[in-house]
């Protein structure tokens, strides 16, 4: 299999590159802790390593060293759309090239063969309440395939170390290959009381499989707009919330099931993936009040009244980003290219036009550009998505891509389980003293 004989080809000489660095370089110091730090969330601590994306402060997330723009450029894409393969993105991703067409088709059709989803995970999930959340019901049944995982058989059977990375890259396809079949299911059988079982079409590619099984009626475009997210959400660093769970889960060896679960947990939080469902929110707050799309004093106004209700802009700021997040640029590229007279779209763009200022003027937000959250349920309800409480579901299929590269390539290079030291607050003040 083709990830599998890039991989192994890299692997002797990333393996000696970072022996030497650790044997002759580890104590070199990349960073002081402070106290506000340790009880901040550890915020911008550099302690980790990731070569699989890096997110600039000054453009924004790169993906091996590629900008959101010459991904989309560079990765081929299936005959007749614009938007590239998601398995290019993802040879990408784990590969650190970028493939051609023929490698990209060859993931696709790599999910093809492992995206039959066992019946007892449907079966489980139907017999979930109806008002069980559908992140709930996602990571439920991203868990019940633990059994499945070749990882945890060949751990207890007992492997060598060095070849730990083999069976962390069967689990991470078998399991990207089945989230948009379960995605669509809980989709489908949440919303709109269906429950047949999805079936993934091997002649089709994963962006495709995913607009049909979700049952859209705008196929093509909306196939287009599945392989964008999913490729813009797929990879953000490792800090994050959802990737640092499914790295930490991970570090213990558990297996990609495991660990993913637990990062689907975290992204299910309000201040993590559920934004994207606060920013359509608000835009459509904004609509309801004016009946449209309202004049730029009006939403002026408007947006002061938000801050001085004491409450943020959702879709604007960003804990590492100082300017506009290039996912924006890019969902927003998308849509007036092909549904340029939508009221949520002009709104969003005059939004855009005006928010920037408020928040300047306010003075409080480092930087007061919009973030990928401001535009992404804007897409989704345009094409007819509208269950914003499944938004973050989407956004965990196409994480899920970012975090089994990293864990794969954690495994390749012997990570170690993570285990940071702890200090009371006592032991903080008594720091403090010591350096006053
Ligand atoms: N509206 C109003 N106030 C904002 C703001 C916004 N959009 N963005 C930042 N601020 C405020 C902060 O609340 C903070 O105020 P206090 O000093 O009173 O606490 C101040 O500006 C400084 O914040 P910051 O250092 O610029 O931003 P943080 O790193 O603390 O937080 C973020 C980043 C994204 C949580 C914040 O900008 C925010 O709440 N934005 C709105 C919600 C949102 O869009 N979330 C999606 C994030 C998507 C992602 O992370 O990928």
């Amino acid at each position: 299999m083709i990830l599998h004989e890039k991989i192994a080809a890299q692997l002797p000489d990333w393996r000696a590159r970072v022996t030497k660095l650790v044997k002759e370089q580890g104590n070199i110091v990349l960073d002081k802790v402070t106290i506000g730090q340790v009880y901040g969330g550890m915020r911008d601590i550099k302690s980790m390593v990731t070569d699989v994306s890096f997110v600039d402060p000054a453009t924004g997330i790169k993906f091996r060293g590629m900008a959101i723009p010459e991904v989309l450029k560079k990765l081929p894409k299936p005959r007749g759309g614009k938007i590239p393969y998601v398995g290019g993105l993802y040879y990408l991703l784990l590969v650190g090239e970028v493939p051609t067409r023929e490698q990209a088709e060859e993931v696709e059709a790599e999910w093809a063969k492992r995206a039959d989803v066992p019946d007892y995970v449907f079966k489980m999930l139907k017999a979930m309440p109806k008002d069980t959340h559908p992140m709930v019901l996602f990571s439920q049944a991203v868990l019940a395939l633990q059994s499945q995982s070749v990882f945890a058989k060949r751990y207890n059977e007992g492997m060598k170390k060095d070849v730990y990375w083999e069976p962390a890259l069967e689990d991470a396809l078998n399991l990207t290959a089945k989230l948009p079949v379960i995605a669509a299911f809980i989709y489908r059988m949440k919303y709109f009381g269906e429950t047949k079982k999805p079936k993934y079409n091997p002649r089709q590619d994963y962006g495709m499989n995913f607009s049909r099984m979700m049952g859209v009626s705008d196929r093509k475009g909306y196939a287009e707009l599945s392989r964008l997210y999913f490729i813009l959400h797929s990879d953000h660093e490792s800090g994050n919330v959802s990737a640092h769970a499914t790295h930490l889960v991970g570090s213990a060896l558990s297996d990609a099931y495991y660990a993913f679960s637990a990062g689907l947990n975290g992204l299910a939080g309000p201040l993590h993936g559920l934004a994207n469902q606060e920013c359509l929110g608000w835009l459509i707050s904004v609509r309801d009040r004016f009946g449209g799309v309202p004049s730029r004093e009006d939403l002026y106004k408007f947006a002061w009244d938000t801050l001085n209700g004491g409450k943020v802009i959702p879709g604007y700021g960003h804990a590492v980003l100082r300017v506009t997040d290039p996912r924006f640029a890019a969902q927003m590229e998308f849509a007036k290219a092909r549904f340029p007279e939508d009221t949520l779209l002009r709104l969003a763009d005059l939004v855009y036009d005006v928010v920037p200022t408020v928040l300047k003027e306010q003075g409080k937000a480092k930087n007061p550009a919009p973030n990928v959250d401001a535009i992404s349920g804007t897409l989704q309800y345009y094409y007819g998505v509208r269950e914003f409480d499944f938004y973050t579901v989407l956004f965990g299929v196409g994480r899920a891509l970012g975090v089994t590269a990293n864990l794969v390539w954690a495994r390749a290079l012997g990570q170690p389980i993570e285990r940071p030291k702890s200090l009371t607050t006592a032991m903080l003040e008594e720091a403090a003293k010591a350096a006053a």
